[in-house]
């Protein structure tokens, strides 16, 4: 994917995407695939990995991925916002239900997929736990102190995320099911909605997609499939089924970043 700069994309108008640059970050893939789905033109814009982003910092007051703005709005990062400014700026079938409970449930999913304390927020807990636990000789500490300080790690909350992460799977695997036994194929109600698209993308924490659908480096897949497996175990055949059917139906195959 080509990437403009943060200078470059300041003087930019329309809908712009600041996206974690080379790698398949769950919530870029989301909001790519989000704007994609609801037919919103975007320019991708470069945020370094872990990098100080000053230039970032200076223009938007945020430093990680993904940001979108639209012309000179407020600058939009969590899921939620980034999923509605979709909708609104989007045309064609819209990524939220209709029906109110339907819509609480599909929210409330989502939120559990990306939101804080969700599957995404706790598998990074659960990846720089090692590395902390371990202390300053291990090789990853570096790494994982950053991560940790920008994303909530305390020892406590690094104890509690693996069962935290079982316990959201195994939540989707049960309300997967229900859907399948009412002879329904999405998560929530009768269509394709955005909580389909949260779980294919964060699915990558859990299980990877192979290089050919999604490529990444060796250390970076070593860490997105670290999952023990109790974690796993708890995404069931027909949940990690769903990934797969929503990846290559909606989200689209390969990821390209
Ligand atoms: N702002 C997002 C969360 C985004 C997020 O956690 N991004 C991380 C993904 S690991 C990121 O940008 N990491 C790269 C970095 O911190 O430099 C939300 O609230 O939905």
């Amino acid at each position: 994917m080509k990437y403009h700069s943060i200078q470059e994309a300041r003087s930019m108008t329309g809908t712009r995407l600041i996206l974690t640059a080379g790698v398949p970050g769950p919530w870029g893939e989301a909001a790519k695939a989000v704007f994609r789905l609801r037919q919103v033109a975007y320019a991708p814009v470069a945020q370094e990995l872990g990098g100080s982003n000053d230039e970032q910092v200076a223009w938007l007051g945020i430093r990680n991925a993904p940001v979108a703005v639209h012309e000179d709005e407020r600058p939009r990062s969590g899921w939620a916002e980034i999923l509605f400014l979709a909708e609104r700026l989007g045309s064609g079938p819209s990524l939220i239900p209709t029906d109110p409970a339907e819509r609480a449930l599909m929210l409330g999913l989502a939120h559990e997929i990306a939101g804080e304390q969700g599957l995404g927020w706790t598998r990074r807990l659960m990846i720089v736990h090692g590395p902390l636990q371990a202390g300053p000789a291990s090789p990853a500490y570096g790494f994982a102190r950053f991560f940790g300080d920008s994303y909530g790690y305390t020892a406590e909350a690094g104890a509690a995320a693996e069962q935290r992460c079982i316990d959201i799977l195994t939540m989707l695997s049960a309300q997967l099911a229900r859907q399948q036994a009412a002879g329904k194929r999405y998560l929530v109600g009768d269509a394709l909605s955005a909580v389909d698209v949260y779980w294919a993308t964060f699915a990558n924490l859990v299980a990877p997609l192979d290089d050919a659908q999604c490529p990444m480096s060796t250390d970076f897949r070593a860490m997105y499939d670290s999952s023990p497996p109790a974690v796993r175990a708890a995404a069931s055949p027909a949940l990690l089924a769903h990934r797969d059917f929503v990846c290559a139906t909606a989200v689209g195959l390969p990821f390209e970043f």
